[in-house]
Order: structure tokens, then sequence, then C-alpha cells
């Protein structure tokens, strides 16, 4: 019978599969390098992917992942644009027996057998970085070290983490003071806002540690309009490491920025032909990356990819 047939069908050439990507929007400059590297690599391998952009909206995200499972593909991977809510989709695609791959941010779910793999990056270890670049650079100093915080997407698993590492590593000495935290949403428009209102309530702030290089651009934007100057009057930490933030690190404008690298494209169509050969891929895949200082920017600035 045809069912005997299938079942015994085992891997699917790499020109049958189709895999169905649920990418959180186009916030930043990571990921709209992230969407292009994902998509490269699915064409290179020649592996048909359906894309979908949920305009960092989790009710979208939900929606294309259920529209994935009811055109049947192969495999379903996805960035969670918050790390709750996730249990009853997946639980669906388990049950439709199509395996889930989370690509750069986690879900909090219990239940780890409702995805085969999870490849990013290590959020905590990126904020102790940034954490440990501000201890050491106020380390003769006995004066209080007032910072801002701008945060990603509230609820995002890079927004949490990159709280905690970075909170964890300052919070060490009392002479580190917070004195705001708030959501930037992980957007240029959202830095700059955020900081435009923060800087009347906290003139003498001393530090902007921003979530991702994009708001901290905004946060540039925020400091030169208030007649002040980025990188001098007010430091500024940032995760990434794109083009742009880059070049504000080269231009002295940003001081340190952590590593994230987007490039998850290649590893995720390995992970997908695993899959399909009936392999068990890592359960966590961590990323590699590195730190800049303002030197190693300007070196590395020229080959930069993204
Ligand atoms: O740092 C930020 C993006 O999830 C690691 O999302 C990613 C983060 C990245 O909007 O720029």
């Amino acid at each position: 019978t045809t069912d005997s047939v299938d079942s015994a069908a085992g891997p699917k050439s790499l020109d049958e599969l189709v895999v169905g990507f649920a990418q959180v929007g186009a916030e930043s400059g990571w990921r709209t390098a992230n969407t292009t590297d994902i998509q490269t690599a699915f064409e290179d391998a020649g592996i048909e992917l359906k894309f979908s952009d949920a305009q960092q909206k989790q009710e979208n995200q939900i929606k294309a992942i259920r529209s994935y499972i009811q055109q049947g593909v192969d495999v379903i991977a996805f960035s969670p644009v918050v790390e709750t809510g996730w249990d009853a989709v997946l639980n669906e695609a388990k049950a439709a027996n199509i395996p889930v791959v989370l690509t750069d941010r986690a879900v909090d779910s219990q239940d780890d057998s409702l995805y085969v793999s999870f490849l990013g990056s290590d959020f905590i270890e990126e904020g102790k970085k940034a954490g440990e670049w501000v201890v050491e650079e106020y380390k003769d100093s006995t004066d209080p070290v007032k910072i801002i915080q701008l945060e990603g997407t509230t609820g995002a698993a890079p927004a949490i983490d990159r709280a905690e590492g970075f909170a964890e590593v300052t919070g060490a000495d009392d002479k580190f003071e917070i004195v705001a935290s708030q959501t930037g949403d992980f957007t240029r428009a959202g830095g700059k806002q955020v900081t435009e209102a923060l800087l009347k309530s906290n003139p003498n702030v001393d530090l902007i540690y921003a979530h991702n290089d994009d708001m901290g651009l905004g946060a540039i934007e925020a400091i030169e309009a208030a007649g002040l100057k980025p990188g001098e009057d007010i430091k500024i930490v940032t995760v990434d490491a794109v083009k742009d933030g880059m070049q504000a690190l080269a231009d002295g404008k940003i001081n340190f920025i952590v590593e994230c690298s987007p490039l998850l494209g290649k590893q995720l169509v390995d992970i997908v032909k695993q899959v399909n050969d009936g392999e068990t891929p890592e359960k966590r895949i961590i990323t590699e990356e590195t730190t800049f200082t303002q030197e190693q920017a300007i070196e590395a600035l020229p080959d930069r990819q993204y």
C-alpha cells in the first residue's frame, strides 16, 4: 500500500524539502543581516524556504507557525519574539510530527521535547562581558557611576538575559547605579526616544548600556541633540557589532561592543539536513563571539560582512 511505501521512504532529497521560517521582524541591523544570511544559506543548499515576518508581534508568529503546520512543511524554524506562551502551538507542531528548531532566541517551556535544537548566542554571557568592560573602565573611580539601560523588547530572551548578566557583574560594586532602565524595543527610533526622555530626568548620567547597537545609535542622536558628546560626556556600551555600530565605535561615539553573530544560516541548514537524515542534532548550539574596542573595530571594519 502507499502507506508502507511512505513509512519506508527515508530521507527526502534536498529539493523536496520545505522549511518554514517565522522571523521576528526587521527591527534592527542584526535582524536584517540574520534574514539575509538564512535566506542565502537555504538558497545555496537548494532547500525551499518559506519566510514570514511577524513585525515583532507574537500573535503574527503563532499564525505563521500554524500556517506552516497546515501546509505540512518538513521543518519549522523560528526566532521567538518573547520567551513565554509557546507551548500550545509547539504542541500542535509536535502532534503533526513536524520538528521545530529555535534559532537565535529561546522559549521558556519546561518541556524540551517541543523543539529538536536551539541554535544561538549565550545572552547572559554577553551581558556579563558588557558589565566586565564597565567594571574595568571605572576601576579607579570612587564616585558613583550612573547608568541608563536601554532594554530590548520586553519579554524577549536577549533583553532578559543581557540585563541579568550585566546586573550580576556590575551589582558586585555599589558604586554602579542603574538609575533608569526602559525598553527601546531593539529599534533605533526607540533608543532615541527613550534616551531623550531619560536624559531630562537624569542629566548626570555617566554611561548608557544598550541591549543592541541600533538603540545605542538612537541614543547617540539624542545625546548630540542635547548638546553633549557621545562616547565622552556619556559613554556607550552596546551588543551586536553590526556595521553601523562598528563605525560608531571606530568614530569614538560608542566605547565598547559585545559581538552577537547573526550568521546562523549555514548551521540551521545543517540541523535541517540532520533531521532529514533521521539523526539527532545537538540540543543546544552556542554561537562563538568576541568583543570590540575602538582599535579592534577600526581593524575589523573593512572585512565586516554585515
Ligand atoms: O541583538 C537585536 C535584535 O535576538 C540576538 O534581536 C537577537 C537580538 C539582537 O533585534 O539587535
